[in-house]
């Protein structure tokens, strides 16, 4: 690899480098802090992951598009903090938003929003406050021109797509995998057709796309050092989709009483109380839903369960291509636990559709 620091001076930072250290987070791209000299600003530094987003321009000129919208609009709301607020790209010295290093790879700069936290798990009142911060985001972003937008990846959470690449995989089993799993190919195949619905209502011009983020996990959104939240990380996805997918996804992270690789399938269920104080937060700030959207949230927290356990199960019978693993049955075992996950929304599906006719 290029010497790190040469590839860190191809940006247009300010200050001299003090040191570039690793950061153990996401499953898709390398991120490092870099620290300068003195008191200057730090920075975040990340290598992204070209195999997965292979328009890497067009990615870069999302980011841009997005965060420059969000500023306008966080000023015209006479926000005062708006370099916390909004992530910020730093150029490269030729005015570039991207430098491709001599062996291939990619790497972007964003100014580092210090004195900041992020959460795995959280209680009842920090997700009120992150059902309004997305709920807001989406809100910002809803008069963006969406043509101007690429998909980073394209069909990423469209369900359909996503069954045919599961069901190639299983023709392939290409890991020898199949034998010992066959019984989680018949679990997904009995509900794929539910699954696809928002799909089917989109063609029959009963469900709009809007300007998503597309991984609303709860570790995608920073707290300040008052719990307050600050700011909406790692953009990488933002693009049209549905807005019953931020919906869920969110649900899917946060309101599980378990971790989303959890080997104790007793630990998961869904959190009910996270549930609804998203809910609330969210609906509060989205005030722009159509009835067909209202009427599908809850069923958006079962789909991204189902989407997330039919992912991580098509990337172990491929042998574990895409997410960053950290032990041989790693894919599995998320398989596993966002079945149950599943499982217990199906469950609690009534009660989650309560919870949200409560607030709308
Ligand atoms: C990936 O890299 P990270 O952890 O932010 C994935 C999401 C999945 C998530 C599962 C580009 O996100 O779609 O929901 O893992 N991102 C991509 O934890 O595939
Ligand atoms: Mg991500």
């Amino acid at each position: 690899m290029e010497n790190m620091k040469n590839i860190v001076k191809k940006f247009n930072i300010q200050g001299e480098i003090d040191s570039i250290v690793p950061l153990k987070i996401g499953h898709i791209n390398d991120s490092f802090i870099i620290k300068m000299k003195g008191n200057a600003l730090s920075y975040f530094l990340q290598k992204i992951n070209h195999h997965i987003f292979k328009d890497v321009a067009g990615l870069q000129r999302n980011i841009q598009l997005v965060t420059d919208h969000l500023r306008k609009k966080l000023k015209e709301k006479g926000v005062k903090d708006i370099e916390r607020r909004v992530l910020q790209l730093v150029p490269t010295q030729t005015g570039e938003l991207y430098y491709k290093d001599n062996e291939g790879a990619y790497w972007r700069v964003y100014v580092n929003i210090e004195n900041t936290k992020s959460y795995d798990a959280i209680t009842p009142e920090l997700a009120y406050l992150a059902g309004e911060a997305f709920g807001d985001f989406q809100c910002m972003l809803s008069d963006i021109d969406t043509t101007q937008l690429i998909e980073t990846i394209p069909n990423f959470h469209n369900m359909e797509f996503r069954l045919e690449e599961f069901r190639e995989a299983v023709k392939k089993n290409a890991a020898g995998r199949l034998a010992a799993t066959q019984w989680m190919v018949d679990e997904i195949e009995k509900r794929a057709e539910e699954m696809c619905r928002p799909e089917q209502m989109f063609r029959e011009g009963k469900l709009v796309k809007r300007i998503n983020h597309c991984d609303t996990k709860v570790n995608n959104m920073l707290f300040d050092e008052n719990d307050q939240v600050i700011c909406i990380v790692d953009l990488d996805t933002v693009m049209p989709g549905f807005v019953l997918s931020d919906f869920g996804d969110f649900m899917r992270t946060a309101a599980n009483t378990g971790a989303e690789d959890d080997s104790n399938l007793d630990n998961i269920n869904v959190n009910t109380e996270i549930f609804e104080a998203y809910t609330k937060g969210y609906l509060k700030q989205a005030t722009f839903l159509s009835e067909a959207e209202l009427n599908n949230l809850a069923f958006g927290a079962k789909l991204l369960s189902y989407m997330q356990t039919v992912r991580f199960f098509t990337d172990y019978l491929n042998g574990d291509t895409y997410y960053k693993i950290q032990s041989p049955d790693h894919n599995w075992q998320r398989t596993k636990a966002q079945f149950k996950l599943l499982q217990s929304q199906e469950q609690n599906f009534e009660k989650m559709k309560e919870i949200v006719q409560k607030y709308k």
